[in-house]
């Protein structure tokens, strides 16, 4: 099919030069504004079409139905038309050069047929669309639909694929409809272009044939760790690779997709010497060989600082303004050389090293003034990830490079988050954008086939921005995904959800934050109940029934910790629950399953290429969150302080967590993700207003010792707003501050006074409650646990004796002041023994037995008087006791 070749090539020229116009007006004919699918209404076209009219008549769907397809009709629409008319249950379709006589239904494509019928039914002529534009008419007892060029035709077919039903006997009934469609954008598709496993061959056959459904015609070969393509980009490719690429350039020319050949020689290049332009040259003529008609140069994530030869720096001088000329050197001669020699050839595409804004600058002056005039430019928008993308930035990207832009969309890339899965939609690109770019490609997951929810998204974007809606694309690309099954749906949808957040979408898993916040505001627990274990039963509603089985492997760590959050936020749940009806026994037993069920849900991983473990995370900041509360307000109800939380305004490093510099083990930390500004800080709270003891703050480690504020003030406030010096600290990585007595405050933090280079570490930040009860007796702690967890106001801690207690032995807690306490409450593990302990407590200098513990949690009226003491005195022999925590009410 050599006609689908030049189509991009075609399609670029022409939308170049009409693209003001397409942001204006759509192009004369039968338009009417897009409509949107509601329920019950004619199946939705996606992307979305410019222009549908619905007509009043309907067309039955035949036992044998008549294909008549004109002389230059594409061969692979023609194809799709076919296999779609089987599918929606036609028993037999045949090929004729003319209709039937009859009522048998008949499809035109293409040809003078063709162009009648939808002249007829409404739908104007193909002719006057802009390039891959097509229009379709189903009415008055046939189908017709035409291309402007062999790619429309085909894009025409995938329209109708979409728009007949799937069933196995004829008789349907097709709405009548007329159809004028069009792209905003002449490239639109993907870019491999992401650091870590390149995808598998088999996901790359699949990924083209989901561009050719989605109306993308472009896919970039351009995966940074195939060796071939960077470290060894002179060496030729052995001949099993070389076969394989064949093969995916063959499928993405049936799909009526160009497959882009990227060679990125930029680590070792010598711009001027004529041997690396051979080398280059010969590389693109294997790749010629096999078919791929187009070419990039990517010259991005390198050093144009540092030449690679003597020769280039005599050559081209020094500074970005010698590179941007090296470069346009080298580039040119592969036009001129290559790309110009080889009819056929697209225009050749190229990243430059500054691809990440619209600065003016030497090396890009070089590039605008000396690259020539028709060699694409890739550009990520301002920032390598994009929040946003305007209209104005392209405008000026346009300005500044001196050259028809491609957008390298950086999303849904995860390289750099590996822990994530990014399942958003496409988000904060401006109306009117597409019109501005020669076209939009986006690099998309590690993950293939999870890549395709936010893909969906990109070419909907890409074909219709003025009809885009992300969130009812987002919604429409999980249809799709569930393949027309409900149940499949709302467990994609869920869990999906939990993946949402990106820089392009602020908000993580927008719709359980929804129903977490409703419960919070009062709503019904069994409808947050629902929701929690929709996301539980997901992952295994997907991995029964999803048909996309690329999307279950890709997603296996995330749905599993999907399924273990659920299980942990459903406890948590009836913990509040427990909690609020004041079901003791009850909610202190959730109160320890808890934790035991965030460690697993925080235990998944995924393994990258080089072998490394990376925890992944679900809804990260909404289930940890939910789940957190829900301790906190346990502890709360019960008395206790809890462990303060933790927080930072600075980015985190991995899974370095803030929550790791209040976990008690001086093993973990909190580890920033960059050198802290002036003003950064690192925060406590200790959820009420507290007396405060001594502050300690343990920073950098071995490895890094120089990762803490080297000039830093600890502060302390009761709003959050207005703060109060406790202490300055310079060139200390430890820092132990004794408040003036009285000194009370909820909030605890060290803020940085200067900014620096070193990334901060803080092992742990404490704050010593001045209410102190000691813990005295035994037995012994064993190792890894102490006695003052008995007592520190955590009930998530615990002592455990190294034995069993001998006769006359006893636990003795002594608070610093005598307390007055309605109750003596003591807190042990699940399954601990009745009969254990006998419970007194001194009060007027005398001791009282209150009762013997009883299971995992005892409580007991502490009589009158203000107590002095409290001991639990073991019955010997029993096995090794273990106490959470001992609290005066
Ligand atoms: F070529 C560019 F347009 C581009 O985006 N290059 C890489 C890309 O391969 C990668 O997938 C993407 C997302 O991580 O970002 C670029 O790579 C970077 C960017 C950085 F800012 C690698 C390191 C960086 F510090």
């Amino acid at each position: 099919m050599h006609r689908s070749r030049t189509a991009a090539a075609t399609a670029l020229a022409l939308a170049l030069a009409v693209a003001p116009l397409l942001g204006m007006a759509g192009p004369p004919g039968a338009a009417a504004p897009a409509r949107t699918a509601r329920a019950g209404a004619a199946p939705a076209i996606s992307p979305t079409p410019q222009s549908v009219r619905p007509r009043t008549d309907r067309v039955t769907l035949t036992p044998a139905v008549t294909v008549v397809a004109g002389p230059k009709a594409d061969a692979a629409a023609v194809a799709l038309v076919e296999e779609s008319l089987h599918d929606a249950g036609a028993e037999r379709v045949v090929r004729s050069g003319q209709a039937p006589a009859g009522r048998q239904l008949t499809v035109y494509v293409d040809g003078t047929e063709a162009a009648r019928a939808l002249a007829e039914l409404g739908a104007g002529s193909s002719a006057d669309l802009p390039a891959e534009g097509y229009a379709l008419a189903v009415g008055d007892g046939r189908i017709a639909l035409s291309g402007r060029d062999a790619t429309g035709t085909y894009y025409a077919a995938q329209s109708l694929r979409q728009l007949l039903p799937h069933r196995d006997h004829p008789g349907a009934q097709i709405r009548g409809t007329a159809v004028r469609d069009w792209p905003a954008t002449p490239l639109r598709g993907v870019i491999e272009g992401f650091y870590g496993t390149p995808w598998s061959h088999r996901a790359r056959l699949d990924q083209l044939d989901f561009y050719g459904a989605h109306k993308m015609n472009l896919y970039v070969y351009s995966p940074k760790d195939d060796a071939y393509l960077r470290e060894k980009w002179r060496d030729p490719y052995p001949a099993d690779r070389l076969a394989e690429i064949k093969e995916l350039v063959d499928r993405a020319r049936e799909r009526h997709v160009e497959f882009t050949y990227a060679l990125s020689p930029g680590l070792s290049v010598c711009y001027s010497s004529d041997a690396d332009l051979t080398a280059l040259t010969a590389k693109f003529r294997t790749l010629w060989d096999i078919g791929v008609r187009t070419f990039a140069v990517p010259l991005d994530d390198i050093s144009y600082t540092d030449w690679n030869c003597a020769a280039d720096k005599d050559r081209f001088g020094t500074g970005g303004g010698a590179a941007g000329a090296a470069q346009a050197h080298l580039l040119n001669r592969v036009n001129r050389e290559f790309i110009a020699t080889h009819p056929g050839a697209q225009p050749l595409q190229m990243v430059p090293t500054e691809y990440y804004d619209v600065k003016p600058s030497p090396y890009k002056k070089a590039l605008a003034t000396q690259l020539d005039k028709d060699v694409l430019v890739e550009w990520t928008g301002v920032g390598v990830i994009a929040p946003t993308m305007t209209v104005a930035q392209a405008r000026q990207a346009r300005e500044v490079f001196g050259h028809p832009i491609l957008t390298w969309d950086n999303y849904p890339v995860n390289d750099y988050v590996t822990n994530r899965l990014l399942l958003g939609p496409f988000n904060g690109r401006e109306k009117g954008l597409p019109a501005q770019l020669a076209g939009i490609t986006a690099n998309p997951m590690i993950q293939p086939a999870a890549s395709k929810l936010a893909l969906h998204t990109v070419a909907d974007y890409a074909w219709n921005d003025t009809a885009y809606d992300a969130r009812a694309s987002w919604g429409a690309a999980i249809e799709e995904l569930a393949g027309g099954d409900a149940r499949t749906a709302e467990a994609l949808r869920a869990f999906a959800d939990t993946g949402y957040a990106s820089s392009l979408n602020p908000e993580q898993a927008p719709e359980l934050a929804a129903a977490l916040a409703e419960f919070g505001k009062g709503g019904p627990a069994r409808k947050l109940d629902a929701v929690l274990r929709t996301l539980q039963d997901a992952p295994g509603v997907l991995r029964d029934r999803l048909p996309d089985r690329g999307f279950v492997e890709d997603s296996g760590p995330w749905l599993d910790a999907a399924r273990a959050w659920g299980v942990a936020a459903r406890t948590a749940l009836r913990l509040v629950e427990a909690t609020r009806a004041g079901q003791d026994a009850e909610a202190w037993r959730l109160r320890q399953r808890v934790p035991e069920l965030v460690r697993t849900a925080t235990s998944f991983v995924y393994v990258d290429m080089a072998g490394k473990r990376v925890p992944v995370l679900v809804a990260d900041g909404v289930l940890d969150t939910f789940v957190d509360d829900a301790l906190a307000g346990y502890d709360r109800a019960l008395g206790v302080a809890g462990r303060p939380a933790a927080s930072t305004d600075l980015s985190v490093y991995q899974d370095n967590a803030p929550s790791r510099m209040t976990d008690g083990d001086d093993a973990t930390y909190f580890w920033s993700g960059a050198g802290p500004a002036a003003g950064a800080f690192v925060g406590l709270d200790l959820h009420a207003e507290r007396p405060l003891g001594t502050v300690t703050l343990t920073m950098g480690k071995s490895g890094s010792p120089e990762d803490y504020l080297h000039h830093g003030v600890l502060e302390y406030s009761s709003d959050h707003k207005t703060w109060r010096r406790l202490a300055a600290f310079d060139g200390t990585p430890e820092v132990t501050v004794e408040p003036p007595a009285g000194t009370t405050a909820r909030y605890v933090r060290a803020r940085a006074t200067q900014g620096q280079d070193n990334w901060l570490v803080v092992r742990e930040f404490a704050v010593a409650g001045t209410d102190r009860v000691t813990v005295a007796g035994g037995p012994p702690a064993a190792p890894g646990s102490a006695l003052r967890s008995a007592a520190d106001g955590d009930p998530a801690t615990v002592y455990r004796a190294a034995r069993a207690a001998q006769p006359g032995e006893a636990l003795e807690f002594t608070p610093d002041t005598p307390r007055t306490a309605r109750s003596v409450t003591v807190l042990r593990p699940p399954g601990a023994p009745a009969g254990a302990a006998r419970v007194a407590v001194r009060t007027g200098g005398s001791w009282h037995t209150l009762g013997t513990l009883s299971g995992a949690l005892s409580r007991f009226a502490a009589g009158d008087g203000a107590i002095e003491g409290v001991r639990l005195m073991w019955r010997a022999g029993a096995a090794a006791p273990a106490v959470n925590e001992v609290i005066l009410r």
